[in-house]
């Protein structure tokens, strides 16, 4: 019986068209710059995300590690939000490795930080002040909902970073998600970010991998902060193949993941013991155990008795989140888990 697992994106396995690119991949030493396949796919990166330079990386919170070690000297400030991935749930790599202090502002519902905020936030010239440096947001917001950013936003946040002389660094893990569902190019909603990550392995299903994109200048310098981080891979054309293959085929077709996310947030709003908190703007869907039978811990064994894998439930809410290996029927198996569950 299929496991129908709902808790990431980034349990997608990589594609057979993914698998054959991979095994045929022209490869070369990438530290020495020479992988011909990792040179092409942060070339489309960086054509995709409207920057002049890419750099491949083994991870998102690598990427945004770098990006802020890169914007960032040590006792600098960056400004995030407490809802933020980087913030949440990266291990506070930006103080443990890059001693980068964060001055951290409420993330807003929509997945902004509000505009006035920020501005209060910029540090004076003064020595008893770290100096800000850097404002780091993210698209689509994952703890809000994935909910996308509007570029209009990003617009007036850049603006405003031009007036401080700061940079904006985006989190992007899923712009293609925002971008299928705003309709707007990742490249316009990446428009007012100096750098922008965005991964591979999670809705996109490449096994491996995100590609931190800026200037050049600024990829220069991010690269060899990748090589301090020891994140300088060598051959690693087999798995910039499989990130080819996700950016050239697998985009358009978030909608699907879009669709089903919508449609598992219908069925389960009919379940008794639930509700959901929104209809979702993008492939996740975010839920509260309202039920007082069934502790979180139970209603997630129960599910998986059923063959339902869901995330933790962390007071009372819990997220499930539709990607490539999940189906129309998945939804509606997963949904008659629910209801047999907490009946
Ligand atoms: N997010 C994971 C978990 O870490 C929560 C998930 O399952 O959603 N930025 C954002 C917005 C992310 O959601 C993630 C992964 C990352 C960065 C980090 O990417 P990886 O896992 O490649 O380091």
């Amino acid at each position: 019986m299929k496991i129908i697992d709902l808790r990431s994106d980034t349990v997608t396995e990589p594609t057979p068209e993914m698998r054959a690119a991979m095994a045929a991949a022209e490869v070369g030493d990438d530290v020495y710059q020479e992988d011909s396949t990792v040179n092409r796919l942060q070339e489309m990166a960086a054509e995709r995300m409207g920057k002049e330079a890419g750099l491949f990386v083994p991870s998102g919170t690598m990427g945004n590690l770098i990006a802020v070690l890169t914007h960032c000297g040590r006792g600098d400030e960056v400004i995030l939000g407490n809802l933020g991935h980087t913030f949440l749930f990266e291990g506070g790599g930006i103080a443990a490795l890059g001693g980068v202090h964060s001055y951290v502002l409420p993330t807003q519902p929509d997945g902004t930080l509000k505009i006035e905020d920020i501005r209060a936030a910029i540090r004076q010239d003064d020595p008893h002040f770290p100096v800000t440096r850097l404002i780091t947001l993210e698209n689509t917001h994952n703890r809000c909902g994935g909910v996308p950013i509007s570029a209009e936003y990003m617009d007036q946040a850049g603006q405003l970073a031009r007036e401080y002389g700061l940079k904006i660094h985006l989190d992007g893990a899923r712009i293609f998600h925002a971008q299928v569902a705003l309709g707007v190019p990742a490249a316009r909603l990446a428009e007012a970010a100096d750098s922008v990550t965005f991964c591979l392995s999670k809705g996109l299903s490449a096994p491996v991998g995100s590609v931190l994109c800026g200037s050049r200048e600024f990829i220069n310098r991010a690269r060899r902060i990748r090589k301090q981080l020891g994140g300088g891979m060598r051959q690693a054309g087999i798995l910039a193949a499989a990130g080819i293959v996700a950016l050239e085929r697998m985009v358009d077709r978030l909608e699907e993941d879009h669709c089903n996310a919508r449609k598992l947030a219908e069925g389960l709003s009919t379940v008794a013991g639930l509700s959901v908190e929104r209809i979702p703007p993008t492939n996740m869907v975010f839920a509260r155990l309202e039920a007082v039978s069934l502790t979180g811990e139970q209603l997630v064994s129960r599910l998986l008795a059923e063959n339902v894998k869901i995330g933790p439930v962390v007071e009372g809410r819990f997220r499930m989140v539709t990607h490539y290996g999940i189906d129309e029927q998945d939804i509606e198996r997963a949904v008659a888990a629910f209801r047999r569950v907490l009946a």
